[in-house]
């Protein structure tokens, strides 16, 4: 533990005088301060006072190899000192963007073998709206340009993204795109009724057919979601869901954008969710895990069919100054080598996923508080309810989620609370042991806050 000293009110105060947060609301930030934390190492982050804190949101989801990694860090310098940047524009490339791309297409499902980078997932996902209209243009089709996402879907905050995405409170801000439209997540606690999950599935999936059939498929241009909607508070879809997307996808001609952000990189138990869920996506975006958050990275995966037809369409207007950051490239591919060394994907899938996700359903089957636990791999929600037998859910009026979120914070740990669910998805390195200390803050926490709501 470094020594070093923070002050922690002259940075509270210094931070609220120039500092616009993102997913905050200002006024909190002046009349509480915001939290700072200054170092990290493994699954722990540790705060300006010298709090130690378990980080079971690895970071923002993407701290897939925990913290405290020299190895990247040496990797980085290397290749600053080397070439710390440039672009790969007009025909120019650069040995860790080549290695990259190598890398990606070892790894991600048959057929999808050439990649476009970013620094963001946002980035990602704004560059598919291009290319995916580019493509349908291409094929003669200029009128499919319309993009079916689904409610509480989070594909980021361009403006192109937040449209994609399906949170309310993005779209209040600034309204959405005119050439983008939602079908409901398929949450069966909350919306399968009387169904069973299996015909709930079936049902959420159809959806799809019915708003394309509304909107005419040849205005359709592509359908866009998460194997596991994670910001939406981790819904896993029934199985019966994803083989009947893709086959309306297909049916259709409509181009499947499965997005890889929080799935990618082993949280799922695979290198990617639609290996888990057995999907095959004609784009797929990715960031986060790429880098385990080290530096900003992004990447488009796109299908050979599709490529073969932007490849074939003369000079293609689009990418970023840092696409392909030489840096941010080089750490990502060292990131991804220590994911293969310690072989992560395969210890989500066979070891501590399974593990996680028993710690998880020992609480909801136990708690009171707790209707129901989704979850794969290293990520999982605990739905807040005020009755288990019947489904009914915590309302935002009782806070529930957020007064379990402040009292496990206070006890040492990080935990979501999105919308009536508390959610966790921890570096992929957890060991048993740090699972079992999240699972207990995270009973004694929802402990107090039914002591304090009392519901039966
Ligand atoms: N797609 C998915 C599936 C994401 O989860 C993005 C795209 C956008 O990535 P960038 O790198 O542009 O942020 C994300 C990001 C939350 C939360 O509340 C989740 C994300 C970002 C911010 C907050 O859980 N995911």
């Amino acid at each position: 533990m470094s020594p070093e000293m923070f002050d922690t009110a002259d940075l509270i105060a210094r931070d609220a005088a120039h500092h616009l947060h993102s997913q905050t609301d200002p006024a909190l930030i002046l009349s509480e301060g915001s939290r700072i934390i200054v170092r990290a190492e493994g699954c722990h982050v540790w705060d300006s006072d010298g709090r130690k804190i378990l980080d079971g949101m690895a970071g923002l989801w993407c701290v897939n190899i925990g913290y405290g990694r020299a190895e990247l860090a040496e990797v980085a310098a290397e290749q600053m000192r080397a070439l710390p940047y440039y672009n790969n524009h007009f025909q120019s490339a650069a040995p860790p963007m080549i290695a990259l791309g190598e890398k990606l297409a070892s790894l991600t499902p048959e057929g999808l073998d050439h990649f476009a980078y970013g620094c963001s997932g946002s980035e990602a996902n704004d560059a598919i709206v291009r290319l995916t209209r580019h493509y349908w243009r291409r094929l003669g089709k200029p009128g499919k340009r319309v993009f079916i996402s689904r409610t509480l879907a989070y594909h980021g905050s361009t403006v192109a993204a937040a449209s994609l995405g399906g949170m309310p409170a993005m779209h209040a801000m600034d309204g959405v795109l005119a050439e983008v439209a939602h079908i409901e997540h398929p949450h069966w606690y909350v919306n399968g009724g009387d169904l069973t999950v299996e015909e709930y599935g079936l049902k959420a999936a159809r959806a799809l057919a019915e708003k394309i059939e509304e909107l005419g498929p040849e205005n359709v241009a592509a359908f866009i979601a998460e194997p596991v909607q994670g910001a939406g508070a981790v819904i896993v879809p029934p199985e019966t869901y994803w083989p009947e997307i893709q086959r309306i996808c297909r049916h259709y001609d409509i181009l499947l954008i499965a997005d890889e952000v929080i799935c990618g990189f082993g949280r799922t138990g695979s290198w990617f969710g639609s290996q888990t869920f057995g999907i095959a996506p004609d784009f797929m975006p990715m960031a986060k895990g790429i880098s385990s958050g080290y530096l900003p990275v992004s990447a488009v995966a796109i299908h050979d069919r599709v490529f073969d037809v932007l490849a074939a369409g003369g000079y293609l207007p689009h990418g970023y100054t840092y696409s392909g950051h030489p840096t941010a490239c080089a750490v990502a591919l060292a990131n991804i080598e220590i994911m293969e060394r310690e072989g992560l994907p395969g210890r989500v899938r066979d070891d501590i996923g399974p593990y996680f996700q028993a710690a998880m359903q020992r609480i909801a089957d136990t708690h009171p508080l707790v209707g129901e636990k989704r979850g794969v791999g290293m990520m999982a929600a605990l739905q807040l309810v005020r009755d288990k037998a019947t489904r009914e859910v915590c309302t935002m009026e009782d806070n529930a989620a957020i007064m379990t979120r402040d009292t496990a914070y206070a006890n040492g740990l990080i935990a979501r609370a999105i919308g009536q669910s508390m959610i966790l998805s921890p570096p992929l390195i957890a060991t048993h042991a740090e699972v079992d200390e999240m699972a207990a803050i995270l009973t004694a926490a929802l402990d107090e806050t039914a002591e304090r709501l009392r519901f039966t």
